[in-house]
């Protein structure tokens, strides 16, 4: 009697699940990546290698799906989602990850890196493995840091030579109070906005202009309604292949292994993506007859966003000395 019971108990349970998959479409246990960035994207590129890999290496036991485009929603919720698990995982810029997890913010500081090599070399030691600690304390597991260059300023009024350029102008900002600072520190008026609303508010003038690396400017055809693009390279933020803590608790640990190892062979592969497409989109954008000015020397831009370190070592005491490790290296 009680045998017949269960099994029945199961049958119906089974039931349950196949409905269940046929209303998502994704089979069970299928994970769910975010991307904001289009298909052709050294980010996108990275990602589907990442889960191509876990796929053949555990024989379809994991499995998932990239979904890009930012068709999941924007940054700021997709984070949020990743660290309660309602997303498996993700690529997500370290900018605008401050707000959940402040260690992050140390690499948002202007000037922080000397150069991307640095950055590489950082991010890949000891003072990475703090951010990475930082991330696991707030739910996220951090597989590896890609390659997203440096950001510069461009806008559709005028070159920047210096930081008396950005005066008045109305400039776009990720999400994060130190990027408010930034363009204020400048006098500049600062505007966070969601990364898909930013072409039609540079069309229609909401703003004036925005920041970004070479290949984020081209890919989002910002570089049509924004044609002077001035190299200041004041942020070289790199950005997380993330995993959901509540997904990696639920591996064996043959298959964190696995996921582990994935993660540095796609790190490895978007980094050496993202220096050709650099120089594709820079080719591009030139073509398409955006004014490009180098800034040489950048240290009166330096000057200006000196403040943005005190403010942000007075709201956070505690990491003066990973701001430290950062700088001394
Ligand atoms: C791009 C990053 C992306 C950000 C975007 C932005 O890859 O994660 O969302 O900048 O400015 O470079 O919002």
């Amino acid at each position: 009697m009680v045998k017949k019971f269960t099994r029945t108990m199961m049958t119906s349970g089974a039931i349950a699940a196949s409905v269940l998959l046929a209303a998502n479409a994704v089979s069970a246990g299928e994970w769910r990546g975010w991307n904001i960035h289009v298909e052709e994207y050294p980010v996108s590129h990275g990602m589907e290698a990442f889960i191509a890999e876990v796929t053949e290496k555990t024989d379809g036991a994991l499995s998932g799906k990239v979904y890009h485009g930012g068709v999941l929603g924007s940054q700021p919720d997709a984070i949020e989602q990743v660290r309660l698990g309602a997303l498996d995982f993700g690529v997500f810029s370290l900018g605008p990850m401050g707000q959940a997890v402040p260690e992050t913010n140390v690499v948002s500081l202007p000037f922080i890196f000397k150069s991307v090599p640095d950055m590489y070399r950082l991010m890949d030691g000891e003072a990475g493995e703090a951010v990475s600690a930082g991330l696991a304390a707030k739910g996220i597991i951090a597989l590896g840091y890609y390659d997203a260059g440096a950001r510069s300023f461009y806008n559709s009024k005028n070159p920047i030579n210096t930081p008396d350029d950005v005066k008045g102008l109305k400039v776009r900002v990720m999400n994060n109070d130190l990027f408010v600072g930034m363009v204020e520190s400048m006098g500049g008026n600062a505007t966070p906005m969601a990364f898909a609303e930013v072409y039609q508010s540079l069309k229609t003038g909401v703003v004036d202009g925005a920041e970004n690396n070479p290949p984020s400017y081209e890919s989002t055809n910002h570089y049509e309604v924004a044609s002077f693009y001035s190299l200041s390279q004041h942020l070289i933020i790199p950005e997380c292949l993330c995993m959901s803590k509540k997904t990696w608790d639920g591996l064996t640990a043959d298959q964190q292994e696995v996921v582990r190892e994935a993660g540095r062979k796609s790190t490895a592969l978007q980094r050496e993506l993202w220096q050709a497409r650099e120089a594709a989109s820079m080719k591009t954008v030139l073509d398409a007859g955006v004014v490009v000015n180098e800034i040489e020397d950048k240290s009166a831009f330096q000057a200006a966003m000196t403040p943005v370190y005190a403010q942000f070592l007075e709201a956070n005491p505690e990491l003066s000395d990973l701001v430290d490790l950062f700088k001394a290296n």
